[in-house]
């Protein structure tokens, strides 16, 4: 099993969290993002929509969603449970960690992806000749302060952003919030939830990934 990376782009890092919360040891390959390496033939062999992270389970699977990614690797290896217990947490966990990367991981990414320079002419994830909207920065950074929103509030109600204990849903989360940190649209300080929050999670090893 080898896992297709790239260490500074929030997505792959959501699946090297997993993976290090599973305590596995994965083989990584890193493909740059900024240098365009996986919109080059040799990576669009294994993933033809040049996106990252690509599992490759077997030679006939390769596995090219975080959730898929995370489906995969727990019921492989089952502890730490991270996606559920019974039906109805799994679906709580799934929906929660889905709404942080349509709302969140997607609002910041719009924000970032339409004014970095390094990716002018890369409008949209795993293309090129697609060109920069400068429109969207601005819609990006408010729909990032809506998710922020909700995210805090979510927080002002229950410890972890799925319930009462650490899962993939918070995994998502964190990556956004640190993906926002990282390209200037971070949480404000009044969302003291997910500052209490985000300083628990941070402490966790796994984080550092
Ligand atoms: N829904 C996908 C999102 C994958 C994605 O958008 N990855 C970004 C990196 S964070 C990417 O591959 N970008 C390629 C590019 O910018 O050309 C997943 O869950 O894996």
């Amino acid at each position: 099993m080898e896992l297709y990376d790239c260490q500074m782009a929030p997505n792959p890092r959501r699946a090297r969290i997993f993976i290090a919360e599973k305590h596995l040891d994965i083989k990584t390959n890193e493909i740059s993002i900024i240098e365009g390496e996986n919109l080059k033939e040799d990576y669009l062999k294994i993933n033809p929509w040049g996106l990252l992270p690509s599992l490759v389970v077997d030679e006939n699977t390769v596995i090219s969603e975080v959730p898929s990614i995370f489906l995969y690797l727990e019921s492989m290896h089952p502890e730490p449970n991270l996606l559920g217990n019974d039906l109805l947490e799994t679906v709580n966990i799934q929906s929660w960690e889905r709404f942080s990367e349509m709302n969140g991981m997607q609002a910041v990414g719009e924000f970032f992806r339409n004014q970095a320079e390094p990716l002018a002419n890369r409008g949209m994830p795993g293309f090129s000749g697609v060109a920069q909207v400068p429109e969207l920065v601005g819609r990006g950074k408010k729909r990032a302060e809506w998710y922020y929103s909700q995210l805090n509030d979510r927080l002002g109600k229950s410890a972890y952003v799925a319930g009462k204990r650490y899962t993939a849903a918070d995994i998502t989360a964190l990556c956004v919030v640190d993906f926002g940190k990282a390209v200037g649209l971070p949480f404000e300080a009044g969302c003291t939830n997910i500052s209490r929050w985000y300083d628990e999670v941070s402490k966790r090893p796994s984080s550092k990934m």
